[in-house]
C-alpha cells in the first residue's frame, strides 16, 4: 500500500474516532479503515490482501499479527506501520482483528460467480509445452511467498513457478487425467492451473473462509468446504462457475461449519465432515445415486431421484466427527472425535457406526496412509498432541501398535514400491527430525535430521517410489531429494518455506501411501 492509499479512507476513519478527554485518538476500527481497508477490504474479508478475521489469523503460522503490522511482511506488499501508529495502537488493532465479524455477508451463487477472474493470457494447448513425463510431474507449494513450483519428477528441474492466492491449505487436487490442478486458499479462493500450458486458467472465491477441496471421480465437479459462510460450494471444473451452493444445517436446523470434504469415487459422492453437528453428509453427483435415505424427498415433487442435482443424505453419528479417513472401498469412514479423544468407524452403506477406535491425543486421520501388513491392511495416523503413531488393523479396527516418536507429527507418506513409511515430528524441540519406519516390523529404523534446528516435514514420493522429497519448512528452505532406499540426500532444491508436495501419478491413482 502506498501513502496515497493509506490516506484514502479518512471519512470512514473519522466516524470511529474515540475522544479521550481532549485530542482525538483513533480507535482500532478507525485505524483499520485508515490504514488497512484499501487492501484488506472495508469488511475485513480481503481484497488484494488477505482477510483479517480470526478464522484466518488463528491459522497463520509465522510472525504475530502485531509484528506484521509493525514491520510489514517480507516478499508481500504489506508495508511496515511502525511510523504511522504507536505501539499501543498496533496492539489494540491486532487485538481487534482477532474479534469475530458482527455479520457475515451473503456469499452465494451470485457473489461467487461475480468474483470469478479468468486469465486473459490463457490459451488452450493440445499437448504439454515441455517434454517431461506428465505422470511424474510434482508440485511443491511454497508458503513463504505463496507460489507453487512445478517440477519434473525425473530431473527435478523446475518447469514453472507461479503465484497462488494467499495461504494455500490442503492438498491441491488434480483432474483424473492429471492435466489441470485446483488449488485452494484459506480465504476461499480456488485457482485452476493448466499443467500442460504452464498457465493459470482463472480463479474464483468459493467461500469466505474455506477448509479444503475435493474433485469428483468424473473430473466434472470440485467441492469446496467452507467455514464462512456455513456452506458447501460445488463448482464446475470446466469454467469455475457455481453448480450449487448448499447451506449446511443439521437435521434439527443447527448451522454447521464444514470441517472438510472428501471424494468417495466408487460411490460417486462427496462426503462431508461437519464441525458443529453430529452428522456425516453425503452428496451424490453420479447418474445413479442410491435410492434411499435422502434429506430431500424428491418423490413428493413428482420427480425421479435422478432428476435432483446433487441429492443429499444426512447420517446421524453418535459423536461429532471432524477428520476422516476412508478404506480403499470407501464403504467405511474412520472419523476422529472433535474432542480429540477416540474415533468411530461409520459404514456408509448402512449409515451406522460399526466400531470404535482407540485413538487418544488428537489423531490427524487426514494424514493417514495404508499398506499391506501380513494378511491384512493397516492404516497409520500421527497424533497432533501425542508423540505416537497409531497403527490400526482395517479388518478388526483394533490398534496393532503404537509407535513412540520424538514428538507429535503432522504428515506421513509411503509408496507401494517402498518398504518404509516416513513420518515427521512437526511439533516441539525435535521438529528437525524425520522418522523412517519399516512397514513390516513397525519399528523406526532411522531418524533423519538433515538441517539441525530447521523444521522438516511432509514427504512425497516420485511416481516410481525411488525418491522421497522432504520439505525444509523454513523461509529460506529447500526440498531435499532422498534416495528412498539408501536414505541419502541426492539433491537439494532451494524453496521458500515449502509445505506439501504432490505427485500427479501418486495422486490420480490413489496410491495407498498418500492421503487422498
Ligand atoms: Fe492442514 C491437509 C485440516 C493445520 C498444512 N489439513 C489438511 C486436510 C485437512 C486439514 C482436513 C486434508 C485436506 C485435503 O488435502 O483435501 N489442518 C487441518 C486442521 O484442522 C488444522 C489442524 C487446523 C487448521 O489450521 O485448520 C490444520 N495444516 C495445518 C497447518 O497448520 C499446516 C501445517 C500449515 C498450513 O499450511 O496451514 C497445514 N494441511 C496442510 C497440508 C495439507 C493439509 C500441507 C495437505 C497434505 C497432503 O499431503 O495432502
Amino acid at each position: 500500500m502506498n501513502s496515497l492509499t493509506k490516506k484514502a479512507t479518512w471519512g470512514a476513519a473519522l466516524s470511529a474516532l474515540i475522544l479521550i478527554g481532549g485530542p482525538a485518538v483513533a480507535g482500532p476500527e478507525a485505524l483499520y479503515q485508515e490504514n488497512c481497508a484499501s487492501c484488506h477490504g472495508e469488511n475485513r474479508l480481503g481484497g488484494t490482501g488477505p482477510a483479517l478475521i480470526p478464522e484466518t489469523l488463528k491459522r497463520m503460522r509465522g510472525p504475530k499479527v502485531a509484528n506484521v503490522i509493525t514491520e510489514g511482511r517480507a516478499a508481500t506488499q504489506m508495508p511496515a506501520f511502525a511510523e504511522d501508529m504507536t505501539a499501543d495502537q498496533i496492539t489494540e488493532l491486532a487485538a481487534w482483528l482477532k474479534t469475530p465479524l458482527d455479520e457475515i455477508p451473503a456469499w452465494g451463487e451470485e457473489q461467487i460467480n461475480a468474483s470469478r477472474e479468468l486469465n486473459p493470457d490463457y490459451v488452450q494447448v493440445n499437448a504439454p509445452v515441455w517434454s517431461s513425463d506428465p505422470m511424474n510431474i510434482t508440485l511443491a507449494v511454497e508458503t513463504g511467498d505463496h507460489h507453487v513450483s512445478v517440477m519434473d519428477g525425473d530431473t527435478f528441474e523446475v518447469l514453472d513457478r507461479f503465484p497462488t492466492p494467499f495461504a494455500v491449505h490442503g492438498g491441491p487436487k488434480f483432474d483424473p487425467k492429471g492435466r489441470f490442478v485446483f488449488i485452494m486458499s484459506r480465504d476461499g479462493w480456488v485457482q485452476k492451473y493448466d499443467i500442460y500450458a504452464l498457465k493459470e486458467v482463472g480463479r474464483v472465491r468459493a467461500g469466505l473462509n474455506s477448509r479444503n477441496i475435493a474433485m469428483s471421480a468424473d473430473g466434472k465437479w470440485l467441492a469446496v468446504a467452507n467455514y464462512l459462510p456455513n456452506t458447501l460450494t460445488i463448482l464446475s471444473t470446466e469454467d469455475l462457475t457455481v453448480a450449487t451452493v448448499r447451506e449446511v444445517k443439521g437435521k434439527d436446523g443447527t448451522p454447521s461449519r464444514v470441517s472438510a470434504v472428501y471424494q468417495a469415487p466408487p460411490r460417486e459422492s462427496f462426503v462431508l465432515a461437519l464441525k458443529d453437528v453430529p452428522e456425516i453428509w453425503e452428496i451424490f453427483y453420479g447418474k445413479n445415486p442410491p435410492q434411499f435415505g435422502f434429506a430431500h424427498d424428491w418423490r413428493t415433487e413428482g420427480l425421479a431421484h435422478t432428476d435432483i442435482p446433487f441429492p443429499l443424505r444426512k447420517i446421524t453419528t453418535p459423536d461429532y466427527l471432524d477428520d476422516f479417513f476412508f478404506d480403499q472401498t470407501y464403504e467405511y469412514v474412520m472419523g476422529a472425535s472433535r474432542s480429540g479423544e477416540g474415533g468411530q468407524v461409520i459404514d456408509l452403506v448402512i449409515g451406522q457406526k460399526v466400531a470404535d477406535l482407540d485413538l487418544p491425543g488428537m489423531p490427524h486421520l487426514g494424514s493417514g496412509i495404508t499398506w499391506k501388513y501380513g494378511d491384512t491392511t493397516v492404516m497409520a495416523t500421527p497424533h497432533l498432541k501425542d508423540g505416537t503413531i497409531s497403527v490400526i488393523d482395517m479388518k478388526t479396527w483394533e490398534t496393532v501398535k503404537r509407535i513412540e516418536t520424538m514428538g507429535p507429527g503432522f504428515f506421513m507418506r509411503s509408496h507401494e514400491n517402498s518398504r518404509y513409511v516416513w513420518a515427521d515430528v512437526f511439533f516441539g524441540p525435535n521438529r528437525d527430525k524425520m522418522h523412517v519406519i519399516d512397514k513390516e516390523t513397525l519399528e523406526i529404523v532411522k531418524t533423519l535430521a538433515p538441517v539441525p534446528g530447521a523444521t522438516v516435514a511432509h514427504v512425497e514420493f516420485t511416481k516410481d517410489g525411488k525418491y522421497a522429497l522432504v520439505s525444509v519448512w523454513e523461509d529460506d528452505g529447500e526440498v531435499l531429494v532422498y534416495d528412498a532406499e539408501t536414505l541419502e540426500i541426492v539433491k537439494r532444491l532451494p524453496m521458500r518455506k515449502p509445505s506439501g508436495k504432490y505427485n500427479v501419478w501418486n495422486k490420480i491413482t490413489f496410491s495407498e501411501g498418500t492421503s487422498h
